[in-house]
């Protein structure tokens, strides 16, 4: 992405809200330490099973509550069985400045308190297939942090799988946020552009997004 061409933000659909530039290059870092030390453990990153056989191609770790298909519990079952790590109190305040960042309500981003983050990391070859976050009970949105190589990420509808849809590049620090109408909306990520990250990031390749969310789930 050409620095000098400004992306201002947009959004993309109602309550879908792209933030470009958002995150400092010290704050990517920062992420990209303590997901690095997340991948680790307790339960370490790992390619997600699917029931019916297959395997994602991207690799997650979760904090604050383990998401397997298609369910949250405390601990990683379908991994090492241990409780996941908590999710820390600095991440829902960067949550919360997220959610005033992309709408500028006061009240909603005092009130929004993400409990889990799922931290997907891409490789050139993973993708992300048509999906909707609805395995969480509460209806808040979900705040999404880029770091990394840039990615096509695809917006659809609420209704189905395909078009229409809207594709947006989101390049390492852009934030994306989709809530109200849009909360429950078709989304992928189809491409990831190999070799565009900086390694100043501290990520030498690859991409990482973390997602946070509101399980609803006490
Ligand atoms: O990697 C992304 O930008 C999106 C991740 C995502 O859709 C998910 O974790 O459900």
């Amino acid at each position: 992405m050409d620095a000098l061409i400004p992306r201002p933000a947009r959004e993309v659909a109602p309550g879908a809200w792209h933030v470009p530039d958002w995150l400092t290059l010290d704050q990517q870092r920062e992420l990209v330490t303590a997901c690095r030390a997340w991948a680790t453990g307790p339960v370490p990153i790992r390619h997600t099973r699917l029931p019916r056989g297959g395997v994602m191609s991207v690799r997650t770790v979760c904090i604050g509550w383990h998401w397997q298909p298609y369910r949250y519990t405390r601990t990683a079952d379908d991994v090492n069985g241990r409780r996941v790590a908590e999710f820390p109190d600095w991440m829902v305040e960067l949550g919360r400045r997220a959610l005033l960042a992309a709408y500028g309500d006061e009240q909603a981003a005092r009130e929004y308190t993400p409990d889990t983050a799922l931290i997907n990391f891409y490789d050139g070859q993973a993708r992300l297939g048509m999906h909707q976050d609805k395995d969480e009970r509460s209806s808040a949105p979900v705040v999404s942090l880029s770091i990394g190589d840039t990615c096509v990420f695809r917006v659809g509808n609420t209704e189905t799988r395909t078009r229409p849809y809207t594709d947006v590049e989101l390049v390492s620090g852009d934030l994306f946020v989709f809530g109200g109408p849009s909360r429950f909306v078709h989304h992928a990520v189809p491409k990831v552009h190999e070799g565009t990250g900086d390694p100043a990031t501290g990520l030498a390749s690859g991409r990482l997004n973390i997602t946070m969310r509101v399980t609803g789930l006490s």
